[in-house]
């Protein structure tokens, strides 16, 4: 019987580093690429962005639009500025989720 506990909590364990794995899959852990802004459109929360090589979608740079994860990540930055961002495809949508400055 104890054997069979310890079984249990070992999987439980795997199962739940597994679940913060996806999450981070969709998140923090997305390569970065460069871009410049070249249009934001705050009422449907969209931004054009000329942008880089992007690895995990496998992407060679063009200029097109973006859905903004959430419309806010975009009220920092305007036309011309050059950023760093995190994208990623979600149902079918290409998805920023975060945006920084370039260096
Ligand atoms: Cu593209």
């Amino acid at each position: 019987m104890k054997h069979f506990v310890r079984l249990f909590s070992t999987s439980a364990t795997l199962l739940l580093l597994s679940f913060s794995a996806n999450a981070q899959a969709h998140e923090g852990h997305l390569p970065q690429s460069d871009g410049v802004i070249k249009k934001i459109d705050a009422a449907t929360g969209k931004v054009t962005i000329a942008h880089g090589e992007i690895a995990n979608l496998k992407m060679p740079p063009m200029t097109m639009s973006f859905k903004a994860k959430d419309p806010a990540i975009l009220k920092p930055w305007k036309e011309g500025d050059k950023i760093r961002f995190r994208s990623a495809e979600v149902k079918g949508v290409l998805t920023v989720y975060s945006i920084e400055a370039a260096k």
